[in-house]
């Protein structure tokens, strides 16, 4: 009987995870079907790149243990909103929020918690724009509201990210002040480029292809 119910709890597992998988796949044809109609409309592909993932059961186990809740199916569906992830990088700052509004406006989409670190970046520089949003996937059994978390950004952002992401875990958490001091320096560092990069692009953009006196 116990093989059976470990069978039974396995079986669950795999069933919750797979609502996820499912979920991230509708943002992701979202994503993807904004691109390339963008692309085609308006002749320029806001997108540079998209990544998603589902959570590893170790990392939910992690996760669940750090938030000390109940191991529980329901439990864990409520408070752990970030087990499908879609990364939107985009080159500039406009085209984060064109984004963001073209996937959050759909009527099929809920949009459960908007945490925008561009308009007030974390105090370790962190900067990208993070909705939680709800999509419906419709199975055999019934449809379902998954959440997903997308997370928009732009390139700058996300060489950041993924640079502070590892130091991170190099150091196990314990990253030594300097270096903390020089990342969120560089963050603010990141922040200038973008800046400078959006007015670039706005000046060739109203300049209408036309060359640019320099
Ligand atoms: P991974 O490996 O990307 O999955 P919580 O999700 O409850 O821990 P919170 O504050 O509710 O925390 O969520 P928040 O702030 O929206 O951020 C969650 C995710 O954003 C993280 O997921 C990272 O992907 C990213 N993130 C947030 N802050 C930082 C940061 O300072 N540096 C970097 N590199 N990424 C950040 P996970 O689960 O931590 O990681």
């Amino acid at each position: 009987a116990a093989i059976e119910q470990a069978r039974a709890l396995r079986d669950q597992f795999q069933r919750f995870l797979r609502e996820y998988e499912f979920g991230m796949r509708e943002v992701e044809t979202k994503i993807s079907i904004l691109r390339d109609e963008f692309t085609h409309n308006h002749a320029y592909n806001p997108i540079e790149h998209v990544k998603s993932r589902v959570k590893s059961p170790d990392s939910i186990v992690e996760k669940v243990a750090r938030k000390g809740i109940d191991a529980d199916f329901d439990v864990v569906r409520a408070e752990i909103t970030d087990i499908a992830g879609v990364r939107v990088t985009c080159s500039f700052v406009s085209d984060v929020y064109r984004l963001f509004d073209l996937l959050t406006q759909q009527n099929d989409i809920t949009v459960r918690v908007v945490k925008d670190y561009i308009a007030v970046p974390k105090e370790n520089g962190y900067r990208s724009l993070h909705a939680i949003v709800e999509v419906p996937v419709f199975l055999s059994t019934g449809t379902v509201a998954v959440p997903v978390e997308v997370q928009f950004r732009t390139i700058a952002m996300d060489f950041w990210a993924s640079l502070e992401h590892k130091i991170h875990y190099k150091f196990a958490g314990a990253v030594p002040a300097a270096l903390v001091q020089s990342l969120t320096e560089a963050a603010e560092t990141a922040g200038e480029l973008d800046r400078r990069m959006e007015s670039l692009h706005r000046e060739v953009h109203a300049s209408n292809g036309r060359v640019l006196e320099v």
